[in-house]
This record gives C-alpha cells, sequence and structure tokens, in this order.
C-alpha cells in the first residue's frame, strides 16, 4: 500500500471516453479531499483535454505508467472492457486502491485472475462500478424486500432500455456482459442471494438493430428475476424495477426532473443515456470509495472483485442460454477463504 504524502486523494482516471470524462468531472468537482492528478488516454490530446477541463496536473497516455505514479494514490479505471484485467492486475501489483467500471473483465476467467491477484494483495484494494446499489430507488427497494414490508420477495422486474447500441460492433452478447451485468448486480444485492439457472431469448426485429435479450433468471433463494435488456431502445434512457412480495410491491420509473407543457401537451423528457438518471448514484459511490481510501475500511454497499466476479459468471452463462435456446444452470462458484473472511467481517 503506497505511503499517501498528501492530504487529497491523488486519482488517477485511466480512460477519458465517456465514463472517464464524467469520472474526473466528479472527482474534481464533487469530492472534497480528492484530486484528479493524472488523466490517461490513448488518444493524447483527448486526455490533455479532460486533464484541463477537471484541472489535473498532469495528462498521459501511458495506463501502466500512470497507473505507477509516486504522485498517484488511487486508480479509477474507464477504459473499454477488454483492458480492465491488465490494468487491475496492474493496480494490484502496485498495492494502490482501485474503482474499476463494470464489467470488472471481459469474462470469468479473466475475473478469477484479478481476484486471485488482490487475495494475493492481502487487502480488498478494488471497488467495481456497479453504482446503482448507491441509487436512491434502489436502496428504497433492499429495504423494501429486507425490512417485511412486502412480505416474501417473490419476483424483480427489471427493464434497462438504451437509445442505440454504441456502434455496429456491438452484440446481444455484449448487451448481457456490458448492460445487462448491472441487473446481474443490483439482484443480488437487493434479494441478498446468488442465481442458479437462466434462460435468455430474443424477438425479431424488422431491422439490423440489436433485438432486445429477455432473461428468467431463478435464484438460490427461490425468487424469479425477469431481465429486458435493450441496447436499441430508440425513445430514450429508460430503467426500471419493480419487487414484487407476498403482500405487495415496490416500484420506481423514470425520475421526472424536468415537464413541458406544450400545445395541449405534457411531456416529461427521458435522458438519452444514463449519466443523468444515475447522477446521485455515480457521486455516491465515488464518495463512498474516497471514504473507503482513508478509513482504510472496505465500503460495504459497494461491490466487491467477488461481486464483479459473481456478475461475469452469471453473464457468461446467459450468454450460453442465448446460444443453445436451453435454460442453463449458473455454476455456484466456490468464494476463496479470502472473500469469505472479509464478508464476514462485514
Ligand atoms: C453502460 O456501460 C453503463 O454502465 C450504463 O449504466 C448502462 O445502462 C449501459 O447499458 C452500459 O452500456
Amino acid at each position: 500500500m503506497c505511503v499517501r504524502k498528501s492530504m487529497s486523494v491523488r486519482v488517477a482516471v485511466i480512460g477519458a471516453g465517456i465514463m472517464g470524462a464524467d469520472h474526473a468531472g466528479i472527482i474534481a468537482g464533487d469530492i472534497p479531499g480528492a484530486v484528479v492528478q493524472v488523466v490517461c488516454d490513448a488518444d493524447g490530446d483527448r486526455a490533455r483535454a479532460i486533464a484541463d477541463t477537471c484541472g489535473a496536473q498532469d495528462a498521459a497516455t501511458d495506463p501502466l505508467a500512470a497507473i505507477a505514479r509516486p504522485d498517484v494514490d488511487a486508480v479509477l479505471i474507464a477504459t473499454p472492457d477488454h483492458l480492465h484485467e491488465e490494468q487491475a492486475l496492474a493496480v494490484l501489483a502496485a498495492g494502490k486502491p482501485c474503482l474499476c467500471e463494470k464489467p470488472l473483465a471481459d469474462d470469468q476467467d479473466a475475473c478469477r485472475r484479478v481476484l486471485t491477484a488482490e487475495a494475493a494483495a492481502g487487502t480488498p484494494l478494488i471497488q467495481v462500478g456497479f453504482m446503482r446499489r448507491f441509487d436512491p430507488a434502489y436502496v428504497d427497494m433492499r429495504a423494501s424486500g429486507a425490512d417485511g414490508t412486502l412480505g416474501r420477495p417473490l419476483v424483480m422486474h427489471n427493464f434497462h432500455r438504451n437509445v442505440a447500441s454504441p456502434g455496429d460492433w456491438f452484440t446481444a452478447e455484449m448487451a448481457i456482459s456490458n448492460s445487462a451485468c448491472h441487473e446481474f448486480d443490483i439482484a443480488r444485492f437487493v434479494l441478498g442471494t446468488d442465481f442458479v439457472s437462466v434462460a435468455s431469448w430474443q424477438p425479431q426485429r424488422s431491422d439490423e438493430a440489436v433485438a432486445p435479450v429477455m432473461m428468467v433468471l431463478e435464484t438460490a433463494g427461490g425468487h424469479l428475476v425477469n431481465i429486458e435488456v435493450n441496447n436499441s431502445a430508440a425513445y430514450g434512457y429508460d430503467v426500471r424495477g419493480e419487487l414484487v412480495g407476498e403482500r405487495g410491491s415496490f416500484g420506481f420509473g423514470a425520475p421526472v426532473q424536468s415537464r413541458y407543457d406544450l400545445e395541449s401537451a405534457s411531456t416529461t423528457p427521458y435522458p438519452l443515456d444514463w449519466r443523468p438518471r444515475f447522477a446521485d448514484a455515480y457521486r455516491h459511490q465515488n464518495k463512498a470509495w474516497i471514504a473507503a481510501i482513508n478509513s482504510g475500511e472496505p465500503c460495504r454497499t459497494a461491490a466487491s472483485a467477488w461481486d464483479g466476479y459473481c456478475a461475469a459468471v452469471v453473464a457468461d452463462a446467459a450468454v450460453d442460454a442465448l446460444r443453445s435456446g436451453q435454460r442453463v444452470a449458473v455454476p455456484q462458484p466456490d468464494m476463496p477463504d479470502f472473500y469469505r473472511r472479509l464478508m464476514e467481517a462485514s
């Protein structure tokens, strides 16, 4: 663990795309006690532009060098999914705390390698960016299921709609691993259990856009969870959830920030992506990360590397189910003693 010489946590933001830029702005603008020390991106001009915007000390293009810098206390990884494993391993080797955007890594085998390295480091350094755990609506949903308000929870419904896929390269399998990983994690968090099986289907679209993936999952706790992940919804960014219990249900829709009353009509616009919808969640998540760094105690609400691995295990099974057209058992991974001890201590 590096010895910090500055009062503020000096953060390296690795990746200056949509999420790196957003995280850099949050750290620079909304989190007292943390500063963006360096912004790193393969595109040096983009790194410099974000660094200048958030008042960072420096811009860089070499992620491994940025991670190793002696003036960097902590690292936020916001690069494309396939780069997460190598960069997370480098942060662990440097003994620095890491907030890694979801998914933790490309697949369960890559996640397992990160788990092994974190256990070898002997301290929980990784927090995974499943920020919905900090979203007020999901926090209330989890409480409604845990405190008996709804009676025994039975079913969790999930809609996850993006306006459009990020590119022609985005596939149904990526919709599962990159987008629906949020639902795999938040359902585990809300219900306090793991998944035991998954079935996946797609309807037929009239065009070449990626059709929604519909999944039904069973949990070890006897619940059913359904997920619609739709990366070509067209009308707006829209995430909804409902938890149904034996005595009632808890639901939420799109938070209404604005309403237009015009020409005999009242309309409430949808955001175009997740940043406005989960603005509070990202800020709560990032503040919790910095607070955990300062206290030396991992945040119990946040997703750990183990949670990142569990989401990847479900994602791999959901992809297998989509390809086979069959219901697939979700492997029940053995939890290494390192993570069991962390869970028992929480
Ligand atoms: C994106 O990477 C995110 O993490 C968003 O929260 C999610 O809604 C979107 O589907 C993902 O592609």
